[in-house]
């Protein structure tokens, strides 16, 4: 039975919505432990209405422990998660370390559940961009065969962490008063700006997160021949990627295809009427769990073109709610042996 749990790197922002979600979602455990770097070691937190000494991560912490999901930097990812799997713990990883690696199934829920079935310890949850991305391309992939998208994303500050947010709202209170600000997270200045750079430069004028897109695409579809041009810009808003995204289909996909097919689609919610004004925006979808679609229309640049806005809660669904649905998997699956 999967009954004891650890949350590694339980009191960043990520690690306090897993734990939320675990309530939320009355995830069933026996044990459970928290653990982060030695500097949070001793915090105090409550879960389930009790309260909870927060461990500092060590290769013993995982003893007697089934699930650990965790939500820590790269650096400490490579560390912790060969010393789980060593003591036959199974891992499911936020962080971008253990993506693309061979034997590591990379798993959204809604898009390739199966995958789990081939982890060797180890099960990563992709980058928040493309999360949301790959939960809308799914019902039409499965429709028609994507051939090809070109992505556009507009991503929230707290991508970049607590700091991210601070930048924008300190930011913004220092330009409206004419005062000086030193950026934390961002190379310029976040408020009243957009910056069409997100990572670092990684290949052939693409950024770092702009091919996790590409790569992360290709693997959770198990598809290496789904061309994928996108284009991440940071916006100054707090919570939620949006993104635009056209997809070029083997079939004709008609926008009224398309609705029937996303609103058929568990984890989607369509919001769709651009004569009364309605589409998802970031301010109304941040705390909800699934991806919101609006704006879908034809393509009239490409003969089977189809394009749409999409927007989702890029700390949930993008990153915490994505790895307790694997968790959630992992559990049923043990049921149904
Ligand atoms: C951002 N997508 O918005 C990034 C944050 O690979 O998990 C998450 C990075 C990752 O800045």
């Amino acid at each position: 039975m999967y009954e004891n749990l650890a949350i590694v790197g339980a009191t960043g922002a990520v690690g306090r919505l897993i734990r939320q979600l675990l309530e939320e979602r009355k995830f069933p455990y026996k044990t459970i432990k928290f653990l982060a770097s030695k500097r949070s070691a001793g915090t105090e937190l409550t879960f389930n209405g009790a309260t909870h000494t927060v461990e500092e991560l060590t290769p013993d912490s995982f003893e007697g422990i089934d699930i650990a999901i965790g939500s820590t930097p790269d650096e400490a990812a490579a560390e912790f998660a060969p010393w789980a799997v060593k003591a036959g713990c199974i891992v499911i990883d936020e962080s971008g370390y253990w993506r693309m690696k061979e034997d590591v199934p990379l798993v959204v829920p809604e898009v390739n559940p199966e995958a789990i079935e081939n982890h060797k310890g180890i099960i990563s949850s992709p980058n928040c961009s493309t999360t949301q991305m790959v939960v809308a391309m799914k019902p039409l992939h499965d429709a028609g065969k994507i051939k090809r998208v070109i992505v556009s994303t507009y991503q929230a500050t707290s991508g970049a962490g607590v700091v991210g947010e601070e930048d924008l709202i300190e930011g913004a209170k220092a330009v409206l008063k004419g005062e000086a600000y030193e950026n934390k997270a961002f190379s310029h200045q976040i408020a009243f700006n957009l910056i069409p750079q997100i990572g670092s430069e990684k290949y052939e004028g693409y950024t770092s997160e702009e091919m996790k897109m590409v790569h992360e695409t290709q693997k959770i579809f198990g598809d290496d021949s789904i061309k994928v041009c996108p284009t991440c810009v940071r916006v100054p808003v707090t919570n939620c990627h949006s993104e635009t995204i056209m997809v070029e289909t083997e079939r004709p996909i008609s926008p009224a295809e398309a609705r029937e097919l996303f609103e058929k689609t568990d984890g989607i919610t369509v919001i769709d009427n651009l004569g009364a004004g309605e589409y998802p925006m970031p301010k109304d979808c941040t705390n909800k769990n699934d991806v919101f679609i609006g704006r879908i229309r034809k393509d009239l640049s490409c003969e089977n073109g189809l394009t749409f806005w999409c927007v989702s809660d890029n700390l949930r669904k993008g990153a915490a709610t994505n790895a307790v649905q694997i968790a959630e998997l992992l559990v049923r699956s043990q049921a149904a042996v």
